[in-house]
């Protein structure tokens, strides 16, 4: 049914016309409106809760409006858009960000100030929309900041979790698990009822044939679930682009309930199909870096990508093309392996559904889809077990014996005489039980597949991916560095640096494009500007001081050190090297006379992140770090000496205030484990050194800022392979200064030993696969020199001034723009804005 207004009505539509606020008053105006109609409320009972509620209100209202003349614009241009698919996105906050890329966050300060608050309180009663684990989620959320600032037509694709990453506490030293319930009061989001998908699981295939001999398969029965959109606006940095976010949520399928049954008496089992079809959506898997292959996890995957799918082939009909021309008008990339199965969706949906055939559709399907990979950690990487995919997806696996079939017939045509590489290459694994592996799927369904640094993207074509290097040639892999947004990291983390680097670069213009940077390098020597520099990280550690005192009631210098370690906690990012370091620390003040000690270099280790509830030595990582903390912090011979510190609930928000704190970070993963990183670059950013492994973009980092200005240590991923080796087969003993760390936690200073039995004997008895005895020298002699440089503060400040100067790089806007251009093909949209400017390239 056509829903357009005739044109005769329309006079009175464009005279209604809605604009949103503009100023202080207008928006003090919709404060009060939302308070007293949206919310029901009035001055009298208007709480900070309340009024972040209000404001949030005025703000999405200007946003909702720029997001419909964006999606206007997007489908009158009718170009080519880029679908980002990710399982996890993680959003934080979204008012203050909101606000800074509007450009009204000062309007909205002194309004709320007019109403009597603070806009630093209202900002602070957001909860976090946290609906990823790590890195690969901040990603997606960077990802999006930039490709609205860049004015690029583009949707993310994800899943709508009620409960996004566990919330953490700390009771007595360990870690404990709450639900996070976000969805209480969300206004970000807008549910679109009226846009739903049908999702069929299970069932069986059938095959006809019509009278020229072609068959058809069609897969019927089994159960249904339905897709509802809950969309979320991406507001661009100062352009009108907004964007969408749309995140699927499961309902049953048949409406509230079966009405059938429930008429009949059966309420329970007609609530049981409802809360059985909600579940898919309901809660976020918290592992980072593992893959456990749980049956509702691959539910949760095809249920996300078949309604994403399904949206954009509907868009795509709209435009009345045929459908040689789908990659000329869609992009679609996957982030990681866990959007695989859209490869084969699309494979289904041209060749069931619309008829093409095999060859026709595989080859649109092939230059739709670009590959991602994040990790090379084996434990890490998707494999599916065959008889499960079978069960759940019949027609899938078909597709996916097909895909191989032809794939393998090729391989053989390239390689006769190499047998073996058949059985390296096949995506089914013939183990027992067979496995799909997803990852070679990706590839072979994909047109480009990335690493997300160039060590990482070096290491995938030589190790996992190398047989498919022969296959496809070099040139389908590629690398493209991660970045983060500066909107977020620099100017809302941190508004008084940015505030400064504005001052001297004479505009806030390095916040669209952050190679303009590089200008502060001239100031090196403005006494001023350096001391201005040294105040704000001075101010930035008090704040974070106060934080630590409220939270967990240690009083901490803020003149101190402050040595931050911040991620997920996983073996591979060796937070047990780091306490192990720490317990070397203790160890050592104490061993030193009064007169001795007062000439050290005083310390506060920083320690937060989640451990995945089934990470059993993750969380022996976590009770080790808060029992060290209590025996450090109370001994009456160190002081203010070395403090050590557990942040509970580490998250994006948290992120934000404890990063513009950090003189140093440590980024210390085993060599060649960590993709990429991105906190490092966070760090740096805000004028934080960081200590680091040559790993992921931590070796960017330095070619950029220079090695002096970055602490590197440790041995090099090259030579792993060997060390590993010689752990097993050669003779190997523990660090000596590492075993007196063992020594005393064997002897039960930091608790019961037993507890930690674990951790020592992966370093001393199973083949410490980490590495942490091989580096623990190197790593307690680099810290060594950190003690020294800070001592120097002059020289301190000019290495933190050097390397924001040199940062450019790493704006995830470098980033957007590899991918656009290498691996998407489209181009931004310009945009007119109200005063007749055109915006953007
Ligand atoms: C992370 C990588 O570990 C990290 O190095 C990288 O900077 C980040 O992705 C962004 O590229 C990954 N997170 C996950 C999460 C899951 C599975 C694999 C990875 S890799 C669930």
């Amino acid at each position: 049914v056509e829903a357009s207004i005739p044109e005769p009505q329309r006079d009175a539509w464009t005279k209604h016309q809605v604009n949103g606020f503009k100023n202080k008053d207008e928006f003090e105006n919709e404060m009060v409106r939302h308070v007293e109609t949206t919310l029901a409320r009035s001055m009298f009972n208007c709480d900070e809760s309340a009024a972040y509620s209000a404001a949030s209100l005025a703000f999405r209202d200007r946003l909702i409006l720029e997001w419909n003349r964006t999606q206007q614009r997007q489908t009158f241009a009718d170009s080519k858009r880029v679908y980002y698919l990710s399982l996890e996105f993680l959003m934080g906050r979204a008012l203050d960000n909101a606000m800074l890329n509007i450009g009204l966050k000062d309007v909205a300060k002194a309004g709320l100030s007019d109403l009597g608050f603070r806009v630093e309180d209202i900002i602070e009663q957001e909860h976090d929309a946290a609906l990823g684990n790590g890195g690969l989620g901040r990603l997606a959320a960077c990802f999006l900041d930039s490709l609205a600032s860049l004015n690029y037509p583009a949707w993310g694709y994800g899943l709508r979790y009620r409960y996004g990453i566990f919330k953490q506490e700390i009771i007595d030293g360990y870690q404990v698990e709450v639900p996070d319930y976000w969805l209480d009061f969300n206004p970000w989001e807008f549910p679109r009822h009226d846009v739903t998908v049908d999702i069929q699981f299970y069932g069986n295939v059938r095959k006809s044939q019509d009278d020229n001999g072609r068959t058809t398969a069609h897969w019927e029965g089994g159960e249904m679930v339905k897709a509802v959109a809950y969309d979320v606006p991406i507001p661009g940095y100062a352009t009108p682009s907004t964007n969408n976010l749309r995140l699927w949520s499961s309902k049953a399928a048949s409406g509230e309930f079966d009405f059938q049954k429930f008429n009949s008496g059966e309420y329970e089992s007609s609530v049981a199909d409802q809360q059985r079809a909600e579940t898919i959506s309901a809660v976020l898997y918290p592992n980072d870096n593992l893959e456990r292959g749980k049956e509702l996890r691959l539910k949760q995957q095809y249920f996300w990508v078949a309604a994403s799918l399904y949206d954009i082939v509907r868009r795509f009909k709209k435009t009345k093309r045929s459908w040689r021309e789908f990659p000329d008008q869609v992009a679609i990339q996957l982030n990681d392996t866990h959007p695989t199965l859209a490869i084969v969706e699309l494979q289904r949906i041209l060749c069931d559904l619309e008829g093409l055939d095999w060859d026709e559709a595989w080859n649109i399907v092939q230059q739709t889809f670009g590959y991602t990979n994040h990790t090379v950690l084996p434990e890490a990487l998707e494999k599916w077990p065959v008889g499960l995919m079978q069960h759940l997806l019949p027609r899938h696996l078909q597709i996916i014996y097909d895909i191989n079939l032809y794939f393998l017939q090729k391989v053989e045509r390239a390689f006769p005489n190499d047998r073996d590489i058949l059985r390296r290459v096949s995506i089914i694994e013939e183990s027992q039980p067979k496995m799909v592996r997803m990852a070679y799927l990706a590839i072979v369904g994909s047109h480009k597949v990335n690493g997300v640094a160039e060590l990482h993207s070096d290491l995938i074509k030589t190790t996992i991916f190398k047989d498919f290097v022969e296959i496809f040639g070099p040139d389908k892999f590629t690398n493209v560095t991660n970045g983060i947004t500066p909107r977020r990291w620099l100017h809302q983390a941190n508004p008084r640096l940015s505030e400064l680097i504005s001052s001297k670069t004479g505009s806030f213009d390095f916040l669209k494009d952050l190679t303009l940077l590089n200008k502060i390098e001239l100031c090196i020597n403005d006494k001023a500007f350096r001391k201005e520099w040294a105040e704000i990280k001075y101010a930035n550690k008090v704040r974070l001081a106060k934080y630590i005192k409220s939270t967990t009631g240690v009083v901490v210098n803020p003149s101190s050190l402050f040595d931050v370690q911040v991620k997920r906690i996983h073996e591979y990012k060796r937070q047990q090297m780091n306490i192990f370091g720490v317990i070397h620390r203790y160890l050592t003040l104490k061993a030193l006379s009064p007169a001795e000690r007062k000439k050290q270099m005083p310390r506060v280790s920083i320690f937060g992140g989640k451990a995945a509830p089934g990470y059993w030595m993750a969380k022996q990582i976590i009770h080790l770090i808060n029992n060290v903390g209590a025996v450090v912090n109370n001994d009456p011979d160190i002081g203010d000496l070395l403090k050590v510190i557990f942040l509970e609930d580490y998250n994006v928000s948290k992120a934000e205030m404890i990063i513009p704190a950090s003189d140093i970070s440590e980024h210390i993963s085993t060599a060649g484990t960590e993709a990429s990183g991105t906190s490092n670059m966070k760090f740096v950013l805000n004028g934080g050194l960081i200590i680091g492994t040559c790993d992921g973009a931590n070796i960017e980092i330095t070619r950029e800022i220079g090695e002096n200005n970055i602490f590197l240590f440790g041995n090099l991923a090259e030579d792993v392979e060997d060390l590993r080796h010689n752990h097993t087969y050669g003779s190997h003993s523990v660090d000596s200064d590492l075993a007196k760390v063992f020594e005393a936690i064997e002897k039960g200073t930091f608790g019961e030993p037993h507890d930690f039995a674990g951790m020592i004997s992966a370093v001393r008895d199973h083949g410490d696969y980490y590495l942490v005895s091989d580096d623990f020298h190197s790593y307690i002699e680099t810290h060594h020199l950190v003690d020294e440089s800070y001592r120097n503060q002059d020289e301190w400040i000019t290495k933190s001034i050097t390397s924001v100067a040199r940062m450019g790089f790493f704006s995830s806007d470098r980033c957007i723009n590899e991918y656009a251009e290498g691996i998407w093909n489209i181009e931004p949209l310009p945009v007119e804005s109200k005063d007749g400017v055109a915006k953007g390239e």
